[in-house]
């Protein structure tokens, strides 16, 4: 029986499972660019224009191979706005009631597909490490789930930096050689840059028309947009950034927004490359002594780690996850997330390189922008919203999990055993922000208190009841309490009239 082959934006692999289940000579693929998809959050133009570059692009590499592909453009006058609407549609064009579909990275769109009055078959997606079988097994009866433990059994699944049993060089993890702030260095390469083609350039005007009040620069666009390019920025980042990645994950720089990391995630996430054959370009580097353990471990703890941890904590919290509020913060986003002025130098910087790229790296994400609205008490669903939208590699399940659970601990603790919050100091020491910022790092408190400073004392003491039982943080209270009086009233009031001046939307 002839059936429709779904294939989603972030399902472009030749390897996926939909695909591998069809039958070539009979089956049809469908592919579509829906509004639905498009603008159930405001996504930055770039990553709307990469995803629709590389869908056409690997609609046309399918016909090659000799794929019917019925692929439905944006502004296709047929187009019925949404994926369920266009398989409903194309099943009536081919008159087939089947579809084979591997299942979407987001509750919302599995549920939609459920939903439709076809009979759709839903293949787990087989191209991560650990399947939602496999996850739960592992979760199931463990009081806490944490990274560490589930990275060692994917490093003993994949064989990866390991000896028989045992880890490459004795340990699991070397992030204590791994904190390093890095210094100006104008011979850093950054990543692989694209020149843009036809298929390109007609994506970027359809954006342009269609996406024009969107928050972010589509121009210039270089995002490699086909896996023969995502190949290629793997390897140039493993040549020339990989060695230097490990010692400088955490640092930042003001004019220099990669770094020394990869910008993969995008490729990863939409299927241009394979989680596996990425970590094993890496450990043949350090084989070859081209980069050194330190850096090739904690490239591939990020990837077979944290990538298929968050993952599975995704599937198995369930469709509500993104939604929780652990610690029922309340306030609005504050309009700097989307471009307005701030005078915070680091949260200035991180927004503005996100607007401009559809990028910035953990760090930014963690401990600038994620650390502000945490401190500040934003309200996570607002919070997961902005990193949805903004990000070029965002996609609910490996979204969601890092937004909601690891930097707004709005999941109460399932991702992580406490909550990521840092004063000033923190931004100071691994990064040149403070230097240029209207605001003083090392002021605690009065006109020119770094923001930071006054808010980190008091998530501190509204959570007390949370937190102070926790032996991560129970010094922090220590601290705070030995200080004298007057000290910790004059914070907290700063705090609190930050907080007034943050919600009137007054310049802060
Ligand atoms: P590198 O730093 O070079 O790391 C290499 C790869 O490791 C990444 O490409 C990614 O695939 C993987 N990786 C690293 N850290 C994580 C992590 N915490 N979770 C999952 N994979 C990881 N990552 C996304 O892929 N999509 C998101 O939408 C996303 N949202 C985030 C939101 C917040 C609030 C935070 C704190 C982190 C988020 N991350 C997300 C994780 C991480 O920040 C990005 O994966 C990384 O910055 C991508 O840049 P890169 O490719 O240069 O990564
Ligand atoms: C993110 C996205 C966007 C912007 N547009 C489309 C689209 O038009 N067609 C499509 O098939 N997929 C798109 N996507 C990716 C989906 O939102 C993604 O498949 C789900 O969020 C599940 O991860
Ligand atoms: Fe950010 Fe505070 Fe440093 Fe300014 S002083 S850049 S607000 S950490």
């Amino acid at each position: 029986m002839v059936k429709l082959v779904l294939v989603l934006g972030d399902q472009l692999s030749d390897d996926i499972a939909a695909l591998k289940a069809a039958d070539k000579q009979a089956d049809v693929v469908v592919m579509a660019e829906v509004a639905a998809e498009a603008e159930y959050v405001s996504h930055h133009p770039k990553k709307i224009a990469f995803l629709f570059t590389a869908m056409r692009k690997f609609a046309a590499q399918l016909r090659e191979k000799g794929w019917e592909v019925a692929y439905t453009a944006l502004d296709d006058p047929e187009n019925s706005g949404s994926i369920p609407g266009e398989l409903l549609r194309r099943a009536e064009e081919f008159e087939v009631s089947s579809v084979l579909a591997t299942e979407p990275g987001e509750w919302r769109c599995i549920l939609a597909l459920q939903d439709t009055s076809l009979d759709v078959k839903l293949l787990p997606d087989d191209r991560f490490l650990c399947s939602h079988d496999e996850f739960a097994d592992w979760a199931r009866d463990r009081k806490s789930l944490r990274m560490e433990y589930f990275y060692r059994e994917m490093r003993r699944k994949t064989g990866l930096l390991m000896n028989g049993d045992k880890p490459v060089g004795g340990k699991w993890n070397f992030d204590h050689e791994n904190r390093k702030p890095a210094k100006e260095d104008l011979f850093r390469k950054g990543p692989l840059k694209a020149q843009a083609d036809a298929v390109c350039d007609e994506v970027l005007e359809l954006v342009e028309e269609r996406f024009p009040n969107n928050f972010g620069k589509l121009r210039p666009f270089y995002f490699q947009t086909d896996r023969a390019g995502a190949l290629l920025a793997l390897d140039h980042f493993i040549e020339h950034a990989l060695p230097d990645f490990g010692a400088y994950q955490d640092a930042m720089l003001e004019g220099d927004p990669y770094l020394y990391h990869a910008v993969i995630g995008l490729y990863l996430n939409i299927g241009l490359l394979g989680p596996l054959e990425t970590c094993q370009k890496a450990e043949a580097a350090y084989h070859s002594g081209h980069a050194p353990l330190n850096s090739v471990e904690g490239f591939i703890r990020q990837i077979i780690g944290w990538r298929e941890f968050v993952r599975g904590i995704y599937f198995l919290e369930g469709p509500d996850y993104p939604r929780r509020n652990a610690l029922n913060h309340q306030r609005k986003l504050p309009a700097f997330y989307w471009g307005e002025k701030t005078r915070m130098n680091c949260i200035a910087q991180a927004v503005r390189q996100t607007c401009d790229l559809a990028y910035a790296h953990h760090i930014q994400r963690l401990m600038v922008t994620g650390n502000f609205a945490l401190l500040a008490g934003i309200n996570p669903a607002e919070v997961h919203e902005w990193y949805l939208a903004v990000y070029a590699d965002a996609y609910e399940w490996v979204e969601a999990p890092n937004t909601v659970g690891m930097s707004q601990f709005a999941d109460g603790g399932i991702l992580s055993s406490k909550p990521y919050v840092s004063s000033g100091a923190y931004i100071d020491r691994m990064s040149d922000y403070c230097k240029s910022c209207h605001y003083k790092v090392k002021d605690k408190t009065g006109e020119k208190a770094c923001p930071f400073n006054l808010l980190y004392w008091h998530f501190l003491i509204r959570h007390r009841e949370r937190f102070e039982g926790n032996p991560r943080m129970a010094q922090m209270y220590r601290t705070f309490d030995r200080m004298d009086e007057s000290r910790r009233e004059t914070v907290l009031a700063e705090a609190e009239a930050f907080l007034e001046r943050l919600s009137k939307g007054e310049l802060v």
